[in-house]
């Protein structure tokens, strides 16, 4: 069976961890007809959880697929993970989402990660709905939940559905749109009855504010409205269409997923007002950096993105992808453009969890699975027609939290570092680079839990054994004040002989700006085909600056006078006396280390806001700005990287794990006094044991 475009809706169930997107999912495709059973979170065989990390935790760590059938509509569901640590995989499934659902606890209210995703939804304009969940227990409550929405994110939400009772008496939900009840069957799917008299007004007035929210997607239906004080169903339809599309409105779902409960209503709600891909744009970059945006059309040739790369214990590697344009057809030929390659297309599914599903052919605005095929990466965009341009790749936060790791014993190395290619390339918020300067294997993510899943992965599965440090961190020199040297490299050795003399300035430059090399030889006192070598004894001379052997940076050199000889002077000769020279004034002039500085960004619970500045005060912080809304704190700060190696571990005990953090890089800063003093000794005990080895 294949679905065209206006046939196809992509929802993100997304949002703070615990808050039952899980159980949402499962009842989706229970109602929907797409698995026979509803399982539960307990029973360890959810369509979606079905990871052996996932089961092991019972948590969502990895983004699963799944959909569902109705009324000729197909609704592919990505459920994604809630905590921060796997926030990877929400993003990539917002990018592959025209809607997000974002799930809010009906008893705990809007909770910190869900503000994070907001925020990220923010920042694409991307169109959204509320589902409070867990209405079945006895301190939640629908109301009260929507008001908290209203106060930490300045939106009305518009009530699609209501809740008929609540906590132990919760009976079911009326769909306000529809204007029907439904209610809890147990472990059926809510069976559809009339609106409870007593009911009747409630629903009026949530009808009503529909009404007004529909209007704000078109002019004439708000003309209309404001004279009339109604709307026809059909207009209300359009309006809400209209409206969500342009991310004007945030409809509100009442249920209790665990309970089957305000499941159909949902489903109806997304048939009817979800936005159609059509409506929805992805981003094209070209060869010049020059981005374009492409409307997700069927009509034109065929072109996909690589979403996600799982690897299979039984299919192999598996390429998730969103059809952007065209039609995507089993037994084909594309072109991989990111690598400029040849693509075999040979099968390609939908999936319901691990479960493949065959299909033929797939169109614009659908997601699905290609297998084995041979170039595929994440970001990777697959073509029938080389445009020279490709998808953007998409845009993750930095990792905040990283390990340097080793193999206990040798043989294991490549053993070790194709698994960690293979896990960056599944969650690219993972990632594992080698440092040359402090000649060590780091591995880096989003949190404790991600990287600790990697380590017992590797320990349990590769059976190997690994040592994990804090990493090192790699800091920089630079000079604060102007200097000047001359150097003589001068040799006698029985034939020709060596000899170069040059003199240099040098002087600080602004934070950032590098290096400059500045050649003010007069009057041939060095032939010009020497300096090269001069520049580059330069350069070598700052790869290792005087206090702690740590690269310079930030510093102009000016070779300003010299001597050479004729018979014994060579490239060679003038690179050895620039690279003391440049030490010799580098010594002269007041030398400085420096450290990364990195932004952070907190997220907590406002209970904790003194603890929090007043460790982030005792971390060398400083404290840029700070915002509140209905309980939730945001502090901005800048910190040393050398303070926060361990901050989600400090975090998770202010807050009792409730907090949250972003951090990227800033700038380098000057270090002084006993700070500075413990990292050059520290340097100079890395460095003995480097001789030692
Ligand atoms: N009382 C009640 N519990 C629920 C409901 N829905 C889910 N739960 C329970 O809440 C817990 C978390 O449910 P999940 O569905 O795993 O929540 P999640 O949001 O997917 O969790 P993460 O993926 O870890 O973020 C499980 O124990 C569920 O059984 C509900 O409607 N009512
Ligand atoms: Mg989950």
């Amino acid at each position: 069976m294949s679905y065209s475009t206006d046939n196809i809706r992509n929802i993100a169930i997304a949002g703070h961890g615990q808050t039952g997107k899980t159980t949402l999912f499962e009842r989706l495709l229970f109602t929907g007809g797409a698995i026979q059973r509803a399982e539960t979170l307990e029973s360890g065989k959810t369509t979606s959880d079905y990871s052996q990390e996932e089961i092991e935790r019972k948590i969502s760590i990895h983004a699963a697929l799944g959909h569902i059938e109705k009324n000729g509509t197909k609704i592919n569901f990505f459920d994604t993970p809630g905590s921060s640590d796997f926030t990877g995989n929400v993003i990539l499934s917002f990018r592959a989402a025209e809607f997000a659902l974002l799930a809010v606890d009906g008893k705990s209210g809007v909770q910190i990660e869900t503000v994070k995703l907001w925020r990220n939804l923010d920042t694409s304009g991307k169109p959204r709905g509320v589902f409070i969940t867990k209405l079945d227990n006895d301190q939640a409550d629908f109301n009260r939940t929507l008001a908290d929405i209203k106060e930490k994110f300045k939106v009305e939400p518009a009530a699609i559905t209501l809740p008929m009772g609540t906590g132990g008496s919760l009976k079911g939900v009326i769909d306000v749109l529809h204007e029907k009840a439904y209610t809890i069957q147990g472990d059926a799917p809510e069976k559809e009855e009339a609106i409870p008299a007593e009911l009747k007004d409630a629903v009026a007035s949530a009808r009503e504010k529909l009404m007004e929210a529909a209007a704000e997607g078109d002019d004439n239906l708000m003309e209309k409205f404001i004279e009339n004080g109604s709307l026809s169903p059909e207009e209300i339809k359009t309006g809400l269409v209209k409206a969500l599309a342009e991310n004007k409105i945030v409809p509100a779902f009442a249920g209790s997923p665990l309970n089957n409960c305000g499941i159909i209503p949902l489903i109806d709600f997304i048939i009817d007002a979800a936005p159609n891909p059509r409506t929805a744009k992805d981003t094209m970059i070209d060869g010049e950096g020059k981005e374009t945006q492409i409307s997700f059309d069927p009509d034109k040739p065929m072109s996909a993105l690589v979403i996600k790369t799982t690897y299979d214990q039984f299919s192999g590697k598996l390429s998730w992808i969103k059809v952007i344009t065209g039609k995507l057809t089993a037994d084909s030929e594309a072109v991989n453009i990111s690598e400029n390659k040849k693509e075999r297309v040979s099968k390609l599914y939908t999936c319901q969890g691990k479960k493949l599903e065959e299909v033929k052919e797939l169109f614009a605005g659908d997601a699905g699975i290609i297998t084995k095929s041979a170039t595929l990466k994440t970001n990777d965009t697959l073509a029938v027609i080389d445009t020279g341009s490709s998808f953007m790749p998409l845009r993750l936060p930095e990792p905040v939290h990283s390990v340097a790791v080793n193999a206990v014993a040798k043989k294991d190395d490549d053993k070790l570092g194709e698994f960690l290619v293979r896990a960056a390339e599944e969650d690219k918020t993972f990632r594992f680079h080698y440092n040359g300067e402090t000649k060590e294997s780091v591995i880096s993510g989003m949190g404790e839990l991600q990287i600790n899943i990697i380590l017992d992965k590797i320990k349990n599965n590769q059976k190997i054994e690994v040592e994990t440090r804090i990493p090192k961190i790699a800091y920089r020199e630079t000079i604060t004040k102007k200097s000047g040297a001359e150097y003589t490299h001068k040799k006698q050795t029985g034939g020709h002989g060596q000899y170069g003399k040059v003199v240099i300035e040098i002087a600080p430059l602004a934070r950032g700006e590098g290096y400059q090399f500045i050649n003010a030889i007069f009057g041939g006192a060095i032939p010009k085909n020497y300096i090269p070598g001069v520049e580059k004894g330069i350069i070598e001379g700052m790869v290792h600056g005087s206090m702690a052997s740590y690269p310079v940076v930030d510093v102009e050199v000016k070779i300003v006078d010299g001597k050479f000889h004729p018979v014994d002077s060579n490239e060679l000769s003038f690179k050895l006396a620039a690279r003391n020279a440049f030490r010799e004034a580098m010594k002269q002039a007041n030398p400085t280390l420096l450290e990364p500085i990195m932004n952070l960004t907190v997220f907590i619970e406002e209970k904790y806001l003194g603890d929090v500045m007043s460790d982030l005060s005792g971390k060398r912080g400083k404290i840029l700005g700070q915002d509140s809304a209905g309980g939730i704190a945001e502090v901005r700060a800048e910190v040393p990287m050398s303070e926060l190696l361990r901050y989600s571990i400090d975090l998770r005990s202010i807050t009792s794990g409730t907090g949250s953090f972003n951090v990227d890089f800033s700038h380098y800063a000057p270090i002084s006094g006993r700070i500075a003093d413990d990292v050059i000794k520290a340097r100079a005990e890395f460095k003995i044991q480097e001789a030692d080895e």
